[in-house]
């Protein structure tokens, strides 16, 4: 089979540091085998918020999201490896942790809709726009 090494932007959201969760969930995504490629401890503001979330800006719910993405430090990651987006995706789950599968990050760990612990870069096309928000001239 070939490979397709790619990389991807990962958040540990304020509710996993807040929890004590992201050694876990970090620990997780190492021993599936993918590389940290960086690892920085951010505190989203206002602006990051709109631009991270620019899709989600005119929702009925990105308020309280934004509220909650900007309410403490998370951690941005950036990880490779073989097909890194797809392993990443199927690895954090369903958006609403309540009804994410069992097994997954948000299946195991999270029982809300908004703090669901975790995002992950959805295709190439967004993996290169949020790598160049969040590490700017470095991937
Ligand atoms: P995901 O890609 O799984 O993180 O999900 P989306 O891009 O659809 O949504 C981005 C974030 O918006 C979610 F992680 C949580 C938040 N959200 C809500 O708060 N309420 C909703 O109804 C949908 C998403």
């Amino acid at each position: 089979m070939s490979s397709n090494t790619e990389r991807s932007l990962v958040l540990i959201k304020p509710d996993a540091v807040r929890r004590g969760l992201l050694g876990d969930i970090l620990s997780r995504f190492e021993r599936k085998g993918l590389l940290v490629d960086a690892l920085e401890l951010r505190t989203m503001d206002a602006a990051l918020a709109d631009e991270h979330y620019a899709e989600h800006v005119d929702k009925p719910f990105y308020p309280p999201l934004k509220d909650f993405m900007t309410s403490g430090p998370l951690a941005a990651v950036v990880l490779s490896g073989d097909s890194v987006i797809e392993v990443v995706r199927t690895m954090i789950g369903a958006t609403d942790g309540r009804k994410a599968a069992a097994g997954t990050i948000r299946g195991d760990l999270a029982l809300s809709n908004r703090e669901n612990l975790v995002h992950a870069s959805d295709s190439p096309d967004s993996a290169k726009r949020e790598l160049a928000i969040w590490f700017p001239g470095r991937f």
